[in-house]
């Protein structure tokens, strides 16, 4: 049995179904300014590749609109696009919850009973993080988390193990002291090249993505009477993801 002092979670794809309300909210940006770009669902999973919206919006230029022609500020001109984007994000979290994964709460809830350290390690904006915590979990949801790493907090975005060295550096942890949650091939690039045990809960967008190194790779964290599906690993008895489990798993 592993001592675990800490769960890392991921936020897009891992806490909540987020990335369409992303893809949207670029896409209205976007006609807001009168560009004619437009991210349809299969080019937006193309696109997610690629971490970090504003790091995204330059690689679909690069990739897609080569030969548009550029404002003389290209950085500047994408920061202040980016800027509102999350303004329209954070209004759709505000008006329409987007609800929490399958466990998600009940993981979160039973860690806290069992005094085991919470943590968040995203690429996507700080923001964008208080306010689904806020809206889709509780008002005071974000003191339920220790450490909140995400979005320019460092300088290199997943599969960079940046963001996951800067959590454990603010939790005083080391990695096999903490298990990460993540979603996605840059998640667990990102988690597991810092060093820390991984544990995939595929989503929309990653469901056929590479997870080599995982713990265990599940269709989500389940419940008592919903129980996971075992995409790769070996999850015992175990019918839901909690702390117990996690301990054996550690
Ligand atoms: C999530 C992301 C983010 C969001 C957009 O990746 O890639 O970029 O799509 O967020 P992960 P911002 O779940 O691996 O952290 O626009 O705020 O960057
Ligand atoms: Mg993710």
């Amino acid at each position: 049995m592993a001592e675990i002092n800490a769960l890392i979670f991921d936020i897009d794809g891992t806490l909540a179904e987020t990335e369409r309300a992303h893809c949207v909210a670029f896409n209205e940006t976007f006609a807001e300014y009168n560009l004619d770009w437009h991210w349809n669902a299969e080019l937006y999973g193309e696109l997610l590749a690629v971490t970090g919206g504003k790091e995204r919006i330059k690689f679909y230029l690069d990739r897609y609109r080569p030969d548009d022609p550029r404002p003389d500020n290209l950085d500047a001109f994408i920061a202040e696009l980016h800027q509102k984007k999350t303004a329209r994000y954070n209004k759709m979290l505000a008006h329409r919850p987007i609800p929490l994964r399958l466990g998600v709460r009940r993981l979160l809830e039973e860690a806290r009973r069992e005094g085991i350290r919470l943590a968040i390690a995203t690429t996507t904006s700080l923001k964008n993080v208080t306010n689904l915590l806020k809206y889709s979990i509780a008002p005071e949801a974000v003191a339920w988390f220790e450490v909140i790493a995400a979005g320019d907090m460092v300088l290199a975005k997943k599969p960079a193990a940046d963001i996951y060295h800067y959590a454990l550096k603010e939790l005083r942890l080391k990695a096999a002291q903490c298990i990460a949650i993540e979603d996605s091939y840059n998640g667990i690039r990102a988690a597991t090249g810092a060093g820390i045990p991984t544990l995939i809960t595929v989503s929309d967008y990653t469901r056929h993505q590479d997870f080599t190194g995982a713990l265990l790779v599940l269709d989500h964290l389940g419940e008592p009477d919903q129980p996971f599906t075992v995409l790769a690993g070996d999850a015992g008895d175990a019918r839901y993801v909690d702390v117990a489990m996690l301990r054996r798993l550690g």
